[in-house]
């Protein structure tokens, strides 16, 4: 399904309606992910983080989808959504420091970057194992459903975690219980460097969706009004208690796996500059040029403003303290128990808190 056409007009028998300030305001969100994405990665290269997880080409099919859920809907993300969070107005500093691990990381540099959570935004916490995360969406559903709240979920993950055992219980649960949950499958292409035709048999991910009698859509993931569209019909079905929805985003992972990966390896150059031509940041700026809303001097402001953004976020998040050494053995329980008591003693007393102390 298109909504934006070729030439950048819309298709009026699918146009959701959204007003002109709302597709800037789309527009606008998926360039600054673009911008975080570009400067995390030079970061890395520079040795200043240890690593990255990008969603370079896939932000309309992740914003598309942040925006048609409501701010109460649950977003049970994969680790290439961080624009989902950003979308729901996450202070870029928080991730920032979250990305280099320092005091002001909530997860207090126990996570791998890029791992973030956050509980006021309704975003669950990122787990790195593929799939896992698929059964919490459906479990966090069905507590919506027997509280008898007007809540669903939107979860992500790519067409790799469809061949999961967890994809399949969860789908099957969600069938069965008819949870009010959508799964978002972005499919990129590729699960790291193996590519979606060699790790199933299926002809489409949204195939899989009707041995659960799970209604499914398969989308042009880059166009962002044809994914806004998918997802609030499936918003709307899960709270008219029609249960849950299975969008397939047909996309493509323009960078690598993340900053761990060289995909040269197993794709050509000319196959990523022939996707690039679909970048959906391309498409939708097209659209709001022709409607005479955007042009290249708001597009060079805006694009200076994020630039001034993630450049001060990350002075500041260069200037913070690493996370208090004892802090892992003094928040894991509300009494600590002996030998955390022990083991902080010893830890305290050793070669890093000497280091610690010595930065102060
Ligand atoms: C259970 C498990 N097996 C293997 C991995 C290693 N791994 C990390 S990402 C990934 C590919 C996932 O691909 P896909 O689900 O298509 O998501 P994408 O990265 O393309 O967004 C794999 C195999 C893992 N994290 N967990």
């Amino acid at each position: 399904m298109h909504v934006i056409r070729e030439d950048g007009s819309l298709d009026p028998t699918l146009d959701p309606g959204l007003s002109i300030d709302q597709v800037v305001a789309l527009y606008k969100a998926m360039l600054r992910t673009r911008i975080v994405d570009d400067r995390l990665e030079k970061l890395q290269r520079q040795g200043r983080i240890a690593f990255h997880v990008g969603s370079l080409g896939e932000e309309a099919a992740i914003i598309g989808a942040a925006a048609a859920l409501r701010d109460r809907d649950w977003i049970v993300p994969c680790y290439r959504e961080v624009g989902a969070l950003l979308w729901r107005g996450y202070p870029l500093q928080r991730y920032v420091d979250h990305m280099y691990g320092n005091a002001g990381d909530p997860l207090r540099g126990r996570q791998m970057p890029d791992h973030t959570f956050s509980k006021s935004h309704r975003y669950l916490s990122v787990s790195a194992p593929i799939g896992t995360q698929i059964p919490h969406a459906v479990g966090v559903a069905m507590a919506a459903k027997k509280r008898g709240l007007d809540e669903c979920v939107g979860v992500f993950f790519g067409d790799g975690a469809t061949s999961s055992n967890d994809f399949h219980a969860a789908m099957n649960f969600a069938g069965v219980y008819e949870a009010p949950v959508l799964f978002l499958c972005r499919n990129n292409g590729f699960a790291i460097s193996l590519r979606t035709e060699h790790q199933t048999a299926a002809r489409t991910m949204a195939e899989k969706a009707a041995a659960y009698r799970v209604p499914a859509a398969r989308i042009d993931g880059n166009d962002v009004l044809a994914v806004w569209r998918a997802v609030r019909e499936g918003v709307q079905r899960a709270t008219d208690g029609g249960g849950p929805t299975f969008i397939e985003l047909m996309t493509y992972r323009l960078g690598g796996h993340s900053t761990s990966d060289d995909p040269s390896i197993y794709r050509s150059q000319s196959e990523v500059d022939s996707w690039r031509k679909a970048d959906p940041l391309a498409r939708l700026r097209k659209h709001i040029e022709q409607r005479d809303v955007w042009n290249d001097d708001l597009e060079s402001d805006w694009r200076a403003i994020c630039d001034a953004e993630v450049k001060e976020c990350v002075l500041r998040a260069e200037e913070k303290p690493a996370p208090e050494l004892r802090g892992m053995f003094t928040d894991v329980y509300a009494e600590q128990p002996w030998h955390l008591r022990e083991q902080e003693a010893q830890c305290v007393g050793g070669p890093r808190a000497k280091d610690e102390g010595d930065e102060s």
